[in-house]
């Protein structure tokens, strides 16, 4: 049973420049995550990869109310996938509940369950946004028990600031940072 995952948080092209919520420079972290999702399928790890898919009439658009513009809509080019997937990955899929704002990968969505039946202790998280979707999956991974690191040079947040807030929030609450190699 794998002892490890490598979880690829939300790498789809609305969150790339050019798309609907961009992340400044994610798309320079294309080639990298690519080479984790290699490196971590040649050691065994078990690849998670989440995505943001909204139904049209999300609560967290701007139209709806909330503070983000229309990204990541189920089912259309923005919402698809920019990073090489293996056939045998697990797809999360999450805020797919038009009321329901849903950052983390573990909210709603059975993954701690999924995770831990599989034998995994040990979690590598990398993707967008920092401040967001990152912040709040690291965050639940360290509260549903995993030991877990970040991948620091496979992430990207949407502003600096944030960014390094996250970073220390994250590090006070045992999330454990990885430089590059
Ligand atoms: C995200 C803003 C809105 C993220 C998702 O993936 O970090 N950020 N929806
Ligand atoms: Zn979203």
């Amino acid at each position: 049973m794998p002892a490890e995952a490598l979880i690829v948080v939300d790498m789809q092209r609305d969150f790339m420049p050019g798309g609907a919520l961009p992340v400044p420079g994610a798309d320079a972290l294309i080639p990298r995550v690519n080479e984790y999702i290699n490196l971590f399928r040649e050691r065994g790890a078990m690849i998670v990869a989440t995505r943001d898919w909204h139904p049209e009439n999300h609560v967290s658009f701007r139209d709806n109310g909330g503070p983000w513009p229309r990204h990541c809509v189920r089912g259309t080019p923005g919402a698809d996938f920019v990073v090489d997937l293996p056939e045998d990955t697990l797809v999360i899929s999450k805020a797919t509940e038009s009321d329901k704002e849903a950052y983390s990968a573990f909210d709603g969505t059975g993954l701690a369950e999924i995770l831990h039946k599989n034998g995994v202790k040990t979690v590598y998280i990398c993707g967008v946004a920092t401040e967001y979707c990152v912040r709040a999956t690291a965050s639940d991974a360290v509260k549903n028990g995993f030991e877990t690191y970040l991948l620091l040079d496979a992430i990207r947040g949407i502003t600096p600031r944030d960014e390094m807030r996250a970073l220390e929030e994250l590090r006070s609450a045992g999330v454990k940072p990885l430089p590059g190699p």
